[in-house]
Parts: C-alpha cells; structure tokens; sequence
C-alpha cells in the first residue's frame, strides 16, 4: 500500500520546507491560526486546478459540513513521525485533529486548534485516521478511526457542544465498531446512518468471518472471482454513540446487477465512504485505494444495493486519495486532498473544487490536472 505515483517536482520540494517550518509553530503548538490558500509558485498553480486550502499545517481526508450557515472541514492532520513507507500505512501516525472553517468558498479559512489529541482518547494506542463529524439536537458528534492498544482498528465518538471543539472522547470505543473511516449521514427522515471500513492497512478484511483474525489476509480476500468486500452501513442509535443494529454490507453492483469483483480494482470499495442525497437518490461515493480513484454508485436506500455510475475524480497526486461532498449556497463542492505541498504521500494538503452534474444526475468527471 502507499507506494508513491506521480510524483515530485521541484517546486513542490520548496514550498514543502515552507509548510514543515511553520508547522513546527503554530500547528505543533495547538495554537489557532488563520490561514489563507497556500503559496506555491506558478508553475504549480498552473498544474492544479485547485489551490491547498491551507499551507501552515498538512491535511487530509477532508470532511465537509455545513452546520448553521458556516463551512466546516473535519480532516486528519498529517504529520511527519519519520516512520517508513509500508503497506500497513504506518507512516500515516496521526496525533490529534484541527478543524478547519470558513464562511464561504474561497474566502479565509481559518485553523481553529486542537480539537481532540490522541492523550485524551482513553483507549487509543496510535494512528488517528480519517474523521467525520455530525449534529444533532445541541451537540457536535466527531467519529474518528484509531487502532486501539492491541493495534486494532476501532471508531470512537467525541462529543463537545461547539462545532469545532473541544470534544471529550468517551471512555471506550463504538460498541461493534471496526476498520476505518466513518461518514455520518443524516437522512431526510432524521435517522443517522454510518457508513465505514477499508481494506489493506485498514483491516476490513481480517474481520471477513465476523470476528477480528490477526492473520487475515493482508490485501483483499478471494482468488479475485468473488465478490469484493464491501463497505459497513449501519444505523446510529439516538443518543448518537452507538450502533442501533449490527452492520450490514453496503453492496455495490455492476452494470449486470451483480455484485463488483474482488478483481475489479478500478471500480471496487477500498476505503474513504460518503454518502449524500440528490434529487432523492442516494449517491454512495467512496476511493478505489491501489487504482487511485474517487468513484460513486446510486441507490434506492441507505442500506443499498448502489449501481456503479463512474469516477468522480481522477488519480491525483499522491497515494491516497478521499474526499467528501457537500452542497452550499445551491451549489455541490467536491473536497479532497493531494500533496501539491510536501510531494510526500503521508503529507498531505486539502483543497475544494466545484462539482458537476448531467441533467441525469450523473456527475462530471474531474481531473485535477485539468481545468
Ligand atoms: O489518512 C489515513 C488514511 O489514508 C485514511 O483513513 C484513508 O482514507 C486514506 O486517506
């Protein structure tokens, strides 16, 4: 996992110092800071079609929300822990959250500080991945993925009555909850529903016969003519801090209607789940990981089945690639995350971009290379 594609150029090396220099003050520092779009020179603002919505501080895997009005952007905060490259992703060794906020696309967006760190969580051993956030009746609900003290991935909930924190932890993690990368979704209806997992370094597949084997698999299950893992749906409980059931597989289908392969590695789920609404259909959209694609399938439910429709963004620069989307002010937004800044794939910069629909609800492929 995590081998480098497309990268570095020069440009990039510079403004990388740049980033790591002011890194070591105010993020390190927990101090909020407000930032404007980062300082690359020409050359690279002519290659992206999107700016990093900040530079003094690396982040990633961007969840967006709007909550009274205001933009929110819930991400990882990369950092370099001087671990080596590996396929278990361990040099992804995240220690706290600082969200982000803004009143408007393209104007200031502003670091509002450490909002949870890895010392508050009171089961976390290391590792703090891809979060999302909700609201509900007076109180800002953060999910975020750490592995425990045994190296096990688990989803915690944090709870804190500002959108941007503090949020306590509670003492233990989601009752039944495993793998990586939780999205919320509030449907019309009210009712929550959570959506999660990833393959590879995130351990969905060594919990494949329902309970957690050290030595599952190491990449994806099958000899690549079964059906591929799949996502985790589930819906949240009232309070918000639990599961309501045990979770079910958020299957996507192919144009045949039937399930996607194990084999099928530019269509199939690996890791970053969102889901939104538009005009009624429920868009599950999510990355391909190892083939570097933000692809979306459509369904009826929240539970599914979804249909794969295509790809939503292009392989960007850098490993990873994850995103959320978000409609504001009447129009949808795709965020996501490159490494314009570090060149690096564990160092990561989030950035925004509009996105597109045909008249029939399909979306506009994007290409951050082209505008
Ligand atoms: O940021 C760490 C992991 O990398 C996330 O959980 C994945 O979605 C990938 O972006």
């Amino acid at each position: 996992m995590f081998k480098i594609n497309q990268l570095p150029i020069i440009v990039v090396l510079g403004v990388s110092a740049f980033a790591v220099a002011c890194q070591s003050n105010s993020a390190k520092n927990g101090q909020a800071a407000d930032s404007n779009a980062a300082k690359s020179d020409t050359t690279a603002q002519s290659k992206f079609i999107s700016k990093p919505l900040v530079s003094h501080i690396y982040t990633a895997d961007p969840s967006a929300h709007v909550f009274n009005g205001k933009i929110y952007i819930y991400p990882s905060h990369d950092i370099d822990a001087g671990i080596p490259e590996n396929d278990n992703g361990d040099h992804f060794a995240m220690r706290d959250y600082h969200i982000l906020s803004m009143d408007s696309i393209g104007g200031p967006v502003k670091d509002n500080g450490v909002a949870l760190d890895v010392k508050d969580i009171p089961w976390a051993g290391r590792q703090l991945w891809a979060p999302d956030a909700a609201y509900d009746n007076g109180t800002y609900y953060l999910y975020f993925p750490i592995k425990d003290k045994q190296d096990v991935f688990h989803i915690g909930v944090a709870t804190s009555k500002s959108p941007v924190g503090p949020f306590k932890a509670q003492p233990e993690p989601m009752k039944g909850s495993f793998s990586i990368d939780p999205c919320v979704f509030k449907d019309t209806d009210g009712s929550y529903y959570m959506y999660f997992g990833g393959i590879w370094g995130g351990q969905l597949q060594r919990w494949a016969k329902g309970v957690y084997e050290k030595d599952g698999s190491k990449t994806d299950l099958g000899k690549g003519d079964e059906p591929a893992l799949t996502a985790k749906v589930v819906k949240l409980s009232k309070n918000m801090l639990e599961f309501s059931e045990k979770p079910k597989d958020a299957v996507i289908m192919d144009e045949n209607g039937k399930p996607m392969l194990t084999k099928d590695h530019d269509r199939r789920f690996f890791e970053g789940s969102w889901m939104y609404k538009y005009n009624g259909k429920y868009y599950f959209t999510y990355s391909t990981g190892d083939t570097h694609n933000l692809c979306y399938a459509i369904g009826d439910s929240p539970y599914g089945p979804f249909t794969y429709k295509g790809v939503i963004l292009k392989p960007v620069q850098g490993w990873t690639t994850h995103h959320s989307i978000a409609e504001i002010k009447g129009k949808w937004y795709l965020f996501y995350h490159d490494t314009e800044l570090s060149g690096k794939t564990w160092l990561r910069n989030v950035k925004v971009t509009e996105l597109k629909y045909n008249p029939d609800g399909t979306i506009i492929t994007i290409d951050e290379f082209k505008k």
